[in-house]
């Protein structure tokens, strides 16, 4: 039987689950095998895209598409866009000329598994393959997929995600002004957290303006707390748990939330933008019952 069939109501955690496993099982079937030339490269893409990871960006776009009745078959090309897009932007992150990590999830780093230049071009790859699968999508009309391009590329850019790990890399060993730290992590992390949200957004063509921006701002909030989160179990947090290595933040003199306000504004901080986000939610009654309980596992997630 499948939940929906059961006589009992399918868990939160449940459906984390099956969702998990639904975008797995996707990224799976749309990564090169690694028995394809050229074979390292494609283990290494593989490698960086299906060694875990929690998959929030995927969920908030099933999630979102819940609250909107989108088929979820519609959402399977941004949810995996989105992870592909991820999983390229943590390769380029642990790299020697970037943070220089050597663990990620608990295994050694895409670079440190395989080798540096081995590494870079499975990002390269990665990042294509993220928009390929958006203008193949089945049963998405061109309109549509010009618009989720438009939304990711928007997102990793200049003055998205890559802009925000600019800042991020400009910000060691300097202390950044408020407005300056929280814009670093609405684009290093908030834009691709947003365009998740909006991408389901996007295939719910009869959604009213109002009710969009209401996600929008939804997005916003909770992908400002999900950063701040991680900045707080930088600090908090254990190496075996994180799956990466803790600290490192202090130890690269990096402006993070707690260095310039403090752990317990910090944590303040995360539960307002929590209180905040969930507010944005109202209008949608219980149709963003599962939206609100993965705002909530962002913001209080240990790992
Ligand atoms: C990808 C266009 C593009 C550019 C690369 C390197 C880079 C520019 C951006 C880095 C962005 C970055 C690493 C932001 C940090 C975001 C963050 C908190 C990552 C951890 O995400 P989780 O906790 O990781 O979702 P898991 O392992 O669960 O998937």
């Amino acid at each position: 039987l499948g939940a929906e069939d059961s006589a009992l109501p399918e868990s939160f955690a449940a459906r984390f689950a099956r969702y998990s496993r639904r975008i797995g099982e996707r990224l799976d079937q749309t990564l090169p095998g690694a028995d394809v030339t050229p074979e390292r490269l494609h283990e290494a893409m593989r490698y960086a895209v299906l060694n875990g990871g929690k998959r929030v960006r995927p969920l908030l776009v099933y999630a979102t598409g819940e609250c909107l009745a989108v088929e979820a078959s519609l959402l399977d090309a941004p949810a995996a866009a989105m992870e592909l897009i991820h999983a390229f932007s943590l390769i380029h992150d642990d790299l020697p000329a970037m943070d220089d990590d050597d663990l990620r999830r608990g295994a050694p780093t895409v670079h440190r598994k395989f080798d540096e230049a081995t590494a870079i071009l499975a990002a390269d790859a990665l990042q294509p393959l993220a928009f390929d699968v958006l203008v193949r999508a089945p049963g998405i009309g061109d309109r549509q997929a010009v618009e989720l391009v438009r939304l990711l590329a928007g997102a990793c850019g200049s003055l998205g995600m890559t802009g925000g790990q600019s800042i991020d890399l400009a910000s060691e060993g300097r202390l950044l002004r408020p407005a300056e730290l929280e814009q670093m992590h609405k684009l290093k992390t908030g834009a691709l957290i947003r365009a998740s949200v909006l991408s389901a957004c996007c295939l719910s063509p009869a959604l009213a303006n109002g009710r969009r921006d209401a996600l929008d701002r939804f997005a916003q909030a909770v992908g400002l707390a999900f950063q701040i989160r991680d900045d707080i179990l930088d600090v908090e947090g254990e190496t075996g748990v994180l799956g990466k290595q803790a600290g490192q933040d202090e130890r690269r003199r990096k402006a993070t939330w707690p260095s310039v306000f403090g752990l317990p504004a910090s944590r303040e901080r995360c539960a307002e933008l929590l209180r905040d986000g969930l507010q944005c939610l109202d209008a949608f009654g219980s149709d963003a019952e599962f939206l609100r309980w993965l705002a909530r596992f962002i913001v209080e997630r240990e790992q």
